[in-house]
């Protein structure tokens, strides 16, 4: 297993500190991830280390310059003149990333990205890199945040999580929610452990059955049920893969809990 670079472009590079922490900074430690955090301002040349500008055009806001964008994506690209990497630039106007991304951007060598702050980087920035190397315009949800390094942190774990070697137990990867690795990509079922009765709420008599098959179907049945309750979206999609039993735990006419179970 070669490891995985990822370089990170942020004015507030103390902002990114948790990756050094936790799940990643365990990767890091194994050495399936090498990590550099890099100050937009170390590229600037003037006395107040000036990456903004107004916009062209008018309007709010402000909008970080091309040439420190340029100098630091350049200074990076030069630490290793061979290799090509991919670069992701968390914005909310980008496209929506999903868990096959994160498994899909697993797969590359080298990451690098750039997180811009105001009202976003010269797109010149993006449509030139996009020239020599593959960029992803992505966002994290239908929300806005203040600046990619939050957004940076949530697709890193993401993308982290799933290089082979990472988890310790690569089993659960596969059961979890939008995994694209099984199956159809449905909520996952309520879970339980000890004890069997707390403050009045028990466990359900079923998972104590030891019966694997009523199990399975019984959790199949509550990821469906909790699927098609929060995110009907993701039912839609399933649709084709559903069997005739999905549809009776579903309650097809009435989306309702029908008979006993
Ligand atoms: Cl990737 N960046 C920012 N600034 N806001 C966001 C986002 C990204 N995704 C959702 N909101």
């Amino acid at each position: 297993m070669t490891e995985m670079r990822i370089d990170v472009v942020s004015i507030f590079p103390s902002y990114l500190a948790p990756l050094g922490l936790s799940l990643l900074g365990r990767a890091r430690a194994d050495g399936l991830v090498e990590l550099n955090i890099h100050d937009l301002r170390d590229f600037t040349h003037d006395r107040h280390r000036t990456v903004d500008d107004t916009p062209y055009g008018g309007g709010a806001g402000m909008v970080m310059m091309p040439e420190p964008w340029g100098a630091a994506l350049d200074h990076i690209l030069a630490s290793d003149p061979d290799a090509t990497p991919t670069m992701v630039v968390p914005t909310p106007s980008g496209t929506r990333f999903t868990q096959a991304d994160a498994e899909r951007l697993a797969g590359r060598p080298w990451l690098v990205f750039g997180c811009g702050r105001y009202e976003g980087i010269d797109q010149r920035v993006i449509d030139h890199y996009a020239r020599r190397m593959s960029v992803e315009e992505v966002s994290i949800g239908d929300y806005v945040l203040n600046g990619g390094e939050v957004a940076a942190m949530v697709i890193i774990e993401a993308v982290a999580r799933v290089i082979p070697g990472f988890v310790g137990n690569p089993e659960s990867l596969s059961e979890e929610s939008h995994s694209t690795r099984t199956g159809g990509p449905l909520l996952e079922y309520p879970i339980y452990t000890k004890p069997p009765t707390w403050r009045g709420l028990d466990v359900p008599d079923v998972l104590f059955s030891g019966h694997h098959a009523n199990v399975s179907r019984w959790r199949r049945d509550e990821a469906l049920r909790r699927t098609a309750s929060r995110r009907p979206d993701l039912l839609a999609a399933a649709a084709g893969e559903l069997s005739d039993r999905d549809r009776q735990a579903l309650g097809e006419s009435d989306h309702g809990c029908t008979g006993p179970r």
